[in-house]
């Protein structure tokens, strides 16, 4: 009786709430991936991970996909004086040895394009990250509602 409890208890435990998910590809390790639910028709969505590298060597997050989108771009947003703009980074993303890089509101993210039908809340979303040394991997992103993390400007 105690035994099966504590099982139960493990079980819950080890599966967590949903959005604690992660992922291990190499030396990486990939946190949380997310995305925001969107309204009818948008043609694009943004992504949000974080990376952290945990071997000896820099690498470099260089492309992906998402099974309801054309295509996935790596973005930057930054302040142009008084105003936030975003620029595509075509190299990627480098994740040098011992750091974590977040994809968040307003900082680096993935930009999905093309989107061929809505992000649905509760609902998750499959796509894969290729990294130029540790190859590619099959990720699952979270669904929040709209509006969850403001602090990104719609483009
Ligand atoms: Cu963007």
């Amino acid at each position: 009786m105690k035994r099966s409890f504590l099982s139960f208890v493990l079980v819950v435990l080890f599966l967590g709430p949903v959005w604690a998910h992660g992922y291990k590809i190499g030396a990486l390790d990939i946190a949380h991936p997310w995305t925001r639910a969107t309204p009818k028709g948008a043609a694009i969505a943004g992504g949000y991970l974080s990376i952290t590298n945990k071997g000896t060597t820099p690498d470099r997050l260089v492309g992906g996909s998402l099974s309801i989108a054309d295509r996935l771009e790596i973005h930057e947003m930054k302040m142009q004086g008084t105003v936030m703009q975003m620029r595509p980074l075509p190299a990627g993303l480098e994740i040098k040895p011992g750091a974590t890089v977040e994809l968040k509101p307003g900082s680096f993210h993935l930009m999905f394009m093309g989107l061929k039908e809505p992000v649905v809340v509760g609902k998750r979303v499959k796509g894969t990250l290729v990294f130029e040394k540790a190859g590619t991997i099959e990720v699952e992103y979270a669904v929040e509602p709209v509006g969850q993390t403001p602090g990104h400007p719609n483009h």
